[in-house]
């Protein structure tokens, strides 16, 4: 769709400014709270990137829902929404770590139909449109043909309530180990997803996200010919996606 594709090239735009500024103040000092654990940051520049992102979308679109991470969603008569994190691993960017995004996702009547993901230290911009395949800085896509669960490489997260809640991913980490090539710890979901996206990584699990931190993620990962469920619970989001070969093999293993 013609109007879809404007979208992106606009969210791209915007996106491609706002991770140069992200680059720029990336080395300098910088304000910082925590929100519900000490790792659990945002930084003035997750509340500068949010802020540019949302002013550019409201002089375009004014009538467009917005749902972003650090402030109040913006209700909208459009039946487009807005599903915006502003910078998927902030913990990384605050600390220099080059694993960190803008993440940019589209719904068109409830259905994400747009991907945006922009890693500005990597130098990566993943996309997708529904229906017409995802891309890394322009270029075609697909997951893996890992069948076999012992070469396969899988990326993970652990929640911000590790220290207080026993649901803190222990549990299938202890199950996955012996059975697999590797774990990754990455920091961005967004990223991680794009990761599956690109057949780097095998698959993917997590608990407890929210809908920002993967809204265009997934999006990608199935434009690449990936699958994916996304569960929703009691304490937040559990998203758990692969090749098409692993998927069921890791969703038997992690039983939720
Ligand atoms: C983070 C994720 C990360 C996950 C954290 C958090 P933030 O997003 O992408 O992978 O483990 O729980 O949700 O807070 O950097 O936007």
């Amino acid at each position: 769709m013609k109007e879809w594709q404007e979208m992106l090239a606009l969210a791209k735009e915007w996106a491609q400014e706002a991770g140069d500024y992200l680059l720029e103040r990336a080395e300098g000092p910088m304000d910082m709270e925590s929100k519900t654990s000490a790792i659990d940051l945002v930084t003035e520049m997750d509340v500068w990137s949010e802020t540019f992102l949302k002013d550019k979308i409201k002089s375009f679109y004014p009538d467009h829902h917005i749902r972003t991470e650090e402030s109040e969603d913006e209700k909208g008569q459009s039946p487009y929404e807005w599903v915006i994190d502003p910078i998927d691993g902030t913990v990384n960017y605050a600390r220099g770590l080059p694993f960190y995004c803008i993440s940019i996702g589209i719904r068109y009547e409830g259905n994400t139909v747009i991907g945006l993901v922009h890693a500005p230290k990597l130098n990566e911009t993943y996309e997708a449109i529904k229906g017409e395949g995802a891309f890394l800085n322009g270029k075609e896509i697909t997951v893996s043909q890992t069948g076999q669960l012992h070469s396969a490489v899988i990326g993970t997260g652990f929640p911000y309530d590790k220290d207080r809640d026993k649901d803190n991913n222990l549990e299938y980490i202890n199950k996955m180990i012996p059975q697999v090539g590797g774990i990754r710890r990455m920091g961005s979901a967004a990223l991680d997803l794009c990761q599956v996206a690109a057949g780097r990584m095998d698959g993917y699990w997590e608990l407890k996200l929210n809908d920002w931190d993967v809204e265009a993620g997934l999006l990608i990962v199935k434009e690449a010919g990936g699958q994916a469920v996304v569960q929703p619970e009691k304490k937040g989001l559990f998203i758990l996606s692969a090749n098409s070969l692993l998927f069921s093999t890791l969703q038997k293993i992690i039983d939720r």
